[in-house]
């Protein structure tokens, strides 16, 4: 089979062997900029879009990626060459595979090559919307201070170099004071990150920021700007070399880096649009008024079952997270701890059933086609803990209700941050707190466990409550005594 790369001359050529984009991709407007096009954002908000373009005479929503961070320089690169073209993979429960070419990208922008135009763009009449999947920790949140990190070395650059910034908050700023000096009507900034109330976190982070670097802005911002909170939901593995060579092989596409992703996919946002928004509820999204029970149900029930699973599954030398739900042990213990100890937090969810959504999620995990990497979810556990699994634990301590599955889980975090698994082999520790997380566990191995509650900057002060040092102390030596199988087994049967 002949080969072609993707790209847009391209498209006729391959349009026999997998759906392309059907809209002229030339007519489409582009009215919303993304920052942080990686695969999450591309199997999501833009395959969203795309949905929308396709079913819909609608073209005023494209997309400007913007790439923020000069690591992001091989996915700009990519894209740009691919006219923004790529494709998504969609791996059923069956083992079969869904692929379409996505058009909704239409331009493409590298901040640190070109601040400029970044900034511009960001502040044209036509950007309605700015929508961001900076990740967990690119919010500038310290729990310790439970503030803005002002001290940030990034932050105190960004403020005295507002021409070329290195944050979001100094390019957003940058942009707004823009559009207000030039009479242009505000925009939506939308969160598409894991995190409780992204919006409300979005907006209390992002005026911080200006209160430091713009104080005459803060005001323009709360009368123009809106921050809807959303809740985000796809897996989405990273690509493998495996996914690039199939669909080579299988279509005859060259396309250096496809999205693979789940079937399932959801995405609930708050309706506060202050400059029109696409009707993306025609495609499958909802819009409502009060988002924030259904982001808690996510971030405690999916994120967190994650991090159990990739924790739990990294020390006993799992690869994938099918894996490590599909061993029985690992599975009760993740079950009883969604059902025992973060369902009774989730109180106010009214007209869900828990129960049926816990089942989905031990279905989806268990997907064997997806082969979700536990590198992945364990990457940035640090940014991750804070809001997956520590409020669920902050809950239950304000009721005075068990933490020790949490706690469990905690300990099971400081053994594997020493870098090793139960078999001795090296495991790569990737968080920005690496070395932080390292110093502490191996003093927590040698002095007393609860030394790895120390780091403020994750847990607060969680370190004073004795409840959940009592049980994080005992499992901690259990888990180093008997081994993480063994132990979890004596858990789901007490
Ligand atoms: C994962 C998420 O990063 C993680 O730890 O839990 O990326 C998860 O796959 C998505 O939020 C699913 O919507």
């Amino acid at each position: 089979m002949t080969t072609y790369k993707l790209n847009q001359e391209n498209l006729s050529k391959i349009a026999d062997r997998i759906s392309i984009p059907a809209y002229d991709r030339n007519a489409i407007k582009t009215g919303i900029i993304h920052v942080g096009v990686g695969g999450f954002h591309r199997a999501h908000q833009a395959l969203y879009t795309d949905r929308l373009l396709h079913d819909s005479s609608i073209t005023d929503w494209g997309i400007c990626g913007v790439a923020l961070l000069p690591h992001d320089k091989k996915i700009y690169d990519i894209l740009k060459n691919q006219d923004g073209l790529y494709t998504l993979m969609v791996k059923e429960f069956d083992g079969s595979l869904s692929k379409r070419v996505v058009g909704s990208i239409t331009e493409l922008l590298f901040a640190p090559e070109n601040p400029k135009s970044v900034i511009d763009k960001m502040a044209s009449p036509d950007i309605k919307i700015i929508t961001l999947t900076i990740t967990e920790g690119g919010y500038n949140y310290s729990e310790a201070l439970e503030a803005f990190d002002a001290q940030n070395p990034d932050i105190l650059y960004d403020i005295d170099h507002p021409e070329s910034p290195k944050t979001i908050f100094g390019y957003l700023t940058q942009a707004l004071k823009l559009r207000k000096s030039q009479g242009v009507d505000g925009c939506t900034i939308q969160s598409c990150d894991n995190i409780q109330s992204n919006g409300d976190m979005t907006k209390a982070m992002l005026l911080s920021y200006v209160k430091l670097a713009e104080p005459g802005l803060v005001s323009w911002i709360n009368k123009n700007v809106s921050f809807p909170n959303s809740m985000v939901d796809r897996i989405t593995p990273a690509t493998a070399a495996e996914d690039i060579d199939m669909l080579k092989t299988e279509s005859g596409v060259e396309d250096a880096w496809p999205v693979v992703c789940e079937p399932f996919k959801q995405w609930i946002i708050e309706d506060e649009f202050v400059n029109g928004r696409p009707l993306w509820d025609i495609v499958g999204a909802r819009f409502v008024k009060d988002v924030e029970p259904f982001e808690k149900m996510k971030l405690r029930l999916l994120n967190a079952g994650h991090t159990v699973l990739g924790i739990l599954g990294a020390l006993v030398g799992y690869e994938t997270i099918d894996e490590a739900v599909n061993d029985v042990n690992i599975r009760e213990f993740l079950k009883n701890y969604l059902h025992l100890e973060v369902k009774p937090t989730l109180k106010d969810l009214e007209n869900v059933d828990l129960d049926a959504y816990i089942k989905s999620l031990i279905q989806r995990f268990g997907n064997v086609s997806i082969k979700d990497q536990i590198d992945r979810i364990c990457s940035e556990s640090s940014a991750k803990f804070p809001i997956f699994v520590l409020p669920t634990v902050k809950s239950n301590l304000e009721i005075a209700k068990s933490t020790e599955l949490a706690a469990f889980v905690v300990a099971a975090w400081a053994i594997y941050s020493l870098g090793k698994d139960e078999q001795g082999n090296n495991l790569v520790v990737k968080d920005a707190l690496a070395t932080t997380l390292h110093e502490y566990a191996v003093q927590a191995a040698q002095e007393q466990p609860k030394y790895f509650l120390e780091i403020e900057s994750v847990f607060g002060n969680l370190k004073a409550s004795e409840a959940f040092i009592t049980a994080y102390e005992n499992a901690y030596h259990s888990i180093v005594n008997k081994g993480v199988i063994n132990s979890v087994k004596s858990e789901n049967s007490s």
